[in-house]
C-alpha cells in the first residue's frame, strides 16, 4: 500500500438480467459492476469492462436496493467510507465484461473500465481477444462481443493523435497484454501527455483541455449518480 491515498472514481455499470445461476438470489436488486478509474474523463470512450477470470468477487449490498460486484477488500474499504448521496442514473449503454489477465485483486475494486483508445493495457487486452480465437474459447467469449468494441476517439494528444494507446502500442511493437515492460513504457508515454496536453474531442466539454475538464466531468458523473468516490 502506498503512503498517499489513491482516490478512485468508481463507475457504476448495471448488470442486465437474466443473472447467472450464482446471482439468482439477487433478483429484484439493481446489481452493478463498480470499476475503479483515475481517468473519469475517458468514460466517453468506454467499450467494455474488464474482470479477472480466476478472481474472487463478491456481491455486496450498499443500500436497500443496490448491490456492487467488487473484491471483498474494496467492499470492506467502502463500508468504512460514506458513500456519497445515492445514485439514480446508471450508465445505460450495453457493454460486456471481458477477461483481462493482468488485473490485480488488491488494487481498486478488481473491476476495470476499458478505454482502448487511451489505455495501452486496455488496447492490448482487447487486441489479444480480437486476434486469438483460443483465448476467446478458453473464457467463453463470443467474437461478436469483441467486435462491437470499436475504438472511439475521445482525446487528441498532439504527439500521438486521436488513438494514443493504439499508436504507442504499434510504435513500441507490443505483442500482447503480457508484455509488461513495454506496456509500462507505453503507459508512461501516454498517461502524463494525455493529462497535460490532451484536448477533448467529444462530449459537453469538447475542444477544452483534459486538465481543465477532468474535475468537471468527474463531478458530473458523481452528480448524475453514474459514479461514486472511493479511496484506498
Ligand atoms: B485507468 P494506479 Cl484511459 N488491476 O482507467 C489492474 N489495473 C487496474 C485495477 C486493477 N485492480 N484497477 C484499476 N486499474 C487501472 C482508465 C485509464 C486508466 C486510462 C488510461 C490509463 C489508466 C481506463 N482503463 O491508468 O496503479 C485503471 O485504468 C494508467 C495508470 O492506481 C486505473 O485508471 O495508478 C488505473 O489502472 C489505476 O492505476
Amino acid at each position: 500500500e502506498g503512503v498517499q491515498p489513491q482516490d478512485y472514481t468508481l463507475i457504476k455499470m448495471e448488470v442486465i438480467p437474466p443473472f447467472p445461476p450464482k446471482m439468482e438470489c439477487l433478483k429484484g436488486k439493481r446489481v452493478f459492476l463498480a470499476a475503479g478509474t483515475l481517468r473519469p474523463e475517458t468514460m466517453y470512450g468506454q467499450t467494455n469492462a474488464w474482470v479477472l477470470p480466476e478472481g474472487k468477487y463478491g456481491a455486496f449490498e450498499i443500500n436497500e436496493t443496490d448491490v456492487f460486484v467488487v473484491t471483498q477488500r474494496a467492499a470492506l474499504n467502502l463500508a468504512y467510507q460514506k458513500l456519497s448521496k445515492d445514485l439514480e442514473k446508471p450508465i445505460n449503454e450495453v457493454i460486456y465484461a471481458l477477461p483481462m489477465l493482468s488485473i490485480l485483486m488488491d488494487k481498486g475494486t478488481g473491476v476495470v473500465t476499458s478505454v482502448p483508445t487511451d489505455s495501452p493495457d486496455d488496447y492490448m487486452a482487447l487486441n489479444d481477444l480480437k486476434l486469438k480465437p483460443a483465448l476467446r474459447a478458453k473464457y467463453g467469449v463470443e467474437e461478436d462481443w469483441v467486435k462491437q468494441c470499436e475504438l472511439y476517439p475521445i482525446i487528441n494528444i498532439p504527439e500521438f493523435g486521436d488513438k494514443a494507446a493504439e499508436k504507442v502500442c504499434i510504435d513500441l511493437k507490443i505483442k500482447s497484454q503480457n508484455d509488461k515492460e513495454k506496456l509500462a513504457e507505453a503507459k508512461r508515454l501516454t498517461y502524463l501527455k494525455g493529462f497535460t496536453e490532451g484536448t477533448m474531442l467529444v462530449g459537453e466539454f469538447k475542444g477544452r483541455k483534459v486538465q481543465e475538464v477532468k474535475p468537471l466531468i468527474k463531478n458530473m458523473l458523481l452528480e448524475t449518480g453514474q459514479a461514486v468516490m472511493y479511496s484506498e
